[in-house]
């Protein structure tokens, strides 16, 4: 519709920069949001910051594309902006994108990463702080984030050999679909802060390699360009973010079903968004003292950019609407940030398809377990009860899932599957798809190895008794510190950590 309309001067755009009239161009079209202002989820200060000018750059990573043509009425699409007209201004760098870049330009070649750690150190150095901040960031004092990692060292192996392992096979069926490993790409929001492509990266890289994506409710790309971007029969899941207007949630999970998504992912540990300090500290800076103490601004910017575009979120979710979902698609439904045994009956009980047991990457509650450690008495507890094993019950786990000794941990507990979430951003992050490609097939290699080395020849062999859980509810047992390990461990050249 746009098309038909004039030809705008990047000038006349100029002119629209109050309250009163405030116009912005994204991708180049001119759009009049002087009326939209207050209704912005994100608040007001944010695009008035950006009247007259161009806002395709902050508004990229945040948005859907077509969030700001769905968003406002035709009537304020004035049209196209004429490209001779827009004098690029010199781009200023800050110290800190300077410092960025040149770390950039000499990050290590992709061939040099070893491990998953590794994405996560070069993404470290080289990203901009505000996405750094916002993937990295947990709840309060990081304690559950940082004990999802520990919760994995906290369980110890008990090999099996003379098994002939020649050859081992770690594919697997998640929920009725072939998947080259029991790993699904977990949903992770606003993937275009880390690059670009922001999920494309995830999508093409899945598609090559057989691994199956959860396409997040608040990606960057919007989900038909995700779909699009898959190859034939990619196999996609989709997480929900369950909205108060259930008449959207509707729509959004038909056309995910109509375009033949296979699962729906509903979270259920966020109510509201957890305190993720790292990432609101980014937002005082963003903004500035003086304009936080305004009061004209609805949204409290304070709390950061993912709680100001999570106030859709409906926290009056309750187990009665189960059965409401169930009336609007015949995708399997599985809830997402399952922490107790009980809830995990009640799930089951429900009639749902499968539980992940998961705190959110430790960003929602601190000091809840790990979903690993709660497997086990979630497997006992529906033992108990006849539904497990439930081939119509499957259980997953996320959070801190490094290497695939963690992975080949958790499906010894019962897990079907596990989920990666911030590893692949980071990869990604910091070497766009390939980047993703490799850590992919880092794990396979650890599969492989860690399948040997276990004496697993295929995942129906990868049994509780390979495993010794004694003390993974201990939280004050860890492995003392190896101090010669500590002075003798080389990080990555070039992977220079940033300071605090
Ligand atoms: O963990 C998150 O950051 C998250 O789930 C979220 C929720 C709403 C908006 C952005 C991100």
């Amino acid at each position: 519709m746009t098309q038909q309309k004039p030809v705008i001067s990047a000038a006349e755009v100029a002119k629209h920069n109050t309250r009163e009239s405030c116009w912005i161009i994204v991708h180049g079209h001119a759009y009049d949001v002087t009326e939209f202002l207050d209704d912005h989820p994100g608040g007001s200060k944010i695009i008035l910051k950006y009247g007259g000018k161009d806002a395709t750059e902050e508004y990229d990573p945040i948005h859907p594309p077509d969030a700001i043509t769905s968003n406002l009425p035709p009537e304020k699409h004035l049209g196209p902006v004429d490209p001779s007209t827009v004098k690029e201004a010199p781009k200023e760098l800050t110290a800190e994108q300077k410092q960025r870049e040149e770390r950039s330009r000499f990050k290590p070649p992709l061939d040099e990463c070893l491990n998953l750690h590794d994405f996560e150190a070069v993404a470290k150095a080289t990203l901009p702080d505000k996405a750094w901040a916002y993937y990295s960031s947990a709840a309060d004092d990081e304690i559950t984030h940082r004990d999802n990692r520990a919760a994995f060292q906290r369980i110890w192996f008990r090999p099996r050999i003379l098994r002939d392992v020649t050859r081992v096979d770690w594919s697997t069926m998640i929920l009725g679909h072939k998947s080259s490993m029991p790993v699904y790409i977990t949903a992770t929001a606003l993937g275009k802060l880390g690059h670009p492509d922001g999920e494309l990266n995830l999508t093409r890289a899945a598609g090559k390699h057989g691994v199956i994506q959860m396409i997040p409710t608040l990606a960057s790309c919007s989900f038909d360009e995700i779909i699009d971007a898959g190859v034939q029969d990619q196999v996609f899941f989709m997480q929900l973010y369950v909205n108060k207007d259930r008449a959207k949630t509707k729509k959004i999970v038909q056309h995910a079903e109509k375009r033949g998504v296979k699962a729906l992912f509903i979270t259920v540990d966020a109510p509201q968004l957890g305190r993720r300090e790292k990432d609101m500290r980014m937002k005082f800076e963003d903004v500035g003292a003086a304009v936080q103490a305004k009061s004209d601004d609805k949204v409290d910017r304070n709390q950061g950019a993912a709680r100001a575009i999570s106030s859709f979120i409906d926290p009056g979710l309750s187990w009665n609407d189960i059965p409401w979902f169930r009336s609007i698609t015949k995708m399997p439904i599985i809830l997402k940030g399952v922490q107790c045994w009980e809830d995990a009956v009640l799930a089951a009980e429900a009639g749902c398809d499968g539980i992940v047991l998961s705190n959110h990457g430790g960003r929602q509650l601190d000091t809840t377990r790990s979903g690993i450690e709660i497997l086990p008495e979630v497997v006992d507890e529906l033992r108990k009860r006849g539904l497990f094993p439930n081939p119509k019950f499957s259980i997953f786990v996320d959070g801190g899932v490094r290497r695939a000794t963690d992975v080949l941990k958790a499906v010894a507990l019962g897990a079907t599957a596990v989920g990666v979430g911030r590893a692949f951003i980071y990869a990604f992050s910091a070497y766009g798809q390939e980047g993703v490609e490799k850590a992919v097939n880092i794990l396979n290699d650890e599969f492989e190895m860690n399948m040997r080395l276990i004496g697993a020849r295929n995942i129906s062999e990868v049994v509780p008794s390979l495993v010794d859980t004694s003390s993974l509810s201990l939280h004050v047992t860890t492995v003392p510190e190896d101090r010669l390990y500590r002075g003798n461990y080389e990080a990555m050249r070039g992977a220079a950590v940033r300071e605090i």
